[in-house]
């Protein structure tokens, strides 16, 4: 009969509201539902895992809401960097161990609300034994081809996967922007920039609209075949943003109106992937 619990956040102010969604949403959480009414707006914030805990004894730091990561010291980056660029009143902790086997910092990215963000020492416990890539793109180089066909859509995916290359670390000059006249263009822009070495990482962008695209299987089947297989033959990570939808009115709602920003997405795939590359070449 029980179906979830929700930790309700009374934020006090407008600025305070924008300031937490903000940190939130850098942090990687999956959005919810925005919901507004007449006396308040709210805005979810989604973890895989929720529990309401009791504590008999003396709390471990002054916060009441407290997160599990898996990758404490790049949460820590991106919250340092976030308090840096938006909240010069934030305050942040050490890192310090805790008495129960794990690290944990306590981030207030507006004064007065604390979240602790922790993870457990022991590898085996609490967190699935796994190579998986981080969400720092730090020293990383991308290539974005983007179809200039249906370039409404198109320019706002390509923002997206600046806004999350750039809030991720990447630097401006480490990102270069390839533009080709359509989506059929893609395959083959991003087997040669994926071949000049010059890129840990190629995206790829573009729209499909099958009302108004003759041959759309054929050529959609043929541009994801083509994507793939320059992944694959030349080892270099390729994103897949390109969407392929009904209307426009569809296309514009994956280009960050109703149904998130698929060239932001993608970009976040091509960050993980870069850094798990990395990771296992680390390993072998
Ligand atoms: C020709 C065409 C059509 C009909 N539709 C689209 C589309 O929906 N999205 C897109 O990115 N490109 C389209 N194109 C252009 C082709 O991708 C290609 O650029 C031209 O056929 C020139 O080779």
């Amino acid at each position: 009969m029980i179906k979830g619990i929700t930790a309700v956040r009374q934020t006090g102010a407008a600025a305070a509201f924008d300031k937490l969604a903000s940190f939130f949403s850098v942090l990687g959480f999956e959005q919810g539902k925005d919901w507004n009414e007449e006396q308040s707006r709210g805005r979810a914030f989604l973890a895989p895992l929720g529990n309401l805990e009791f504590i008999d004894g003396v709390p471990p730091s002054n916060a009441d809401v407290f997160i599990e990561v898996t990758s404490l010291d790049s949460v820590r980056e991106v919250a340092d960097r976030w308090i840096a660029q938006n909240a010069a009143e934030g305050r942040i902790t050490d890192t310090a161990n805790t008495d129960w086997k794990s690290r944990m910092f306590t981030v207030e990215p507006v004064p007065g609300v604390a979240f602790s963000f922790w993870e457990w020492i022991d590898p085996l416990k609490g967190k699935p034994v796994a190579i998986e890539g981080d969400l720092v793109a730090t020293g990383m180089r991308f290539a974005i081809v983007v179809a200039r066909w249906n370039a409404v859509i198109t320019d706002r995916l390509l923002q997206g996967s600046l806004d999350a290359f750039y809030r991720s670390g990447a630097k401006k000059e480490d990102v270069e922007i390839i533009r080709v006249p359509g989506a059929w263009e893609i395959p083959s822009a991003a087997r040669k920039l994926a071949e000049s070495g010059k890129f840990d990482a190629i995206v790829t962008l573009g729209v499909l609209l099958r009302g108004e695209t003759a041959h759309y299987e054929a050529i959609y089947n043929e541009v994801s075949r083509g994507i793939g297989q320059s992944q694959q033959e030349t080892g270099v990570p390729h994103a897949f943003g390109v969407l392929t939808c009904e209307t426009l009115e569809q296309a514009l709602d994956r280009a960050g109106l109703k149904a998130g920003n698929k060239g932001f997405e993608a970009a976040s795939a091509a960050i993980e992937m870069v850094s798990l590359h990395r990771k296992i070449g680390a390993k072998a």
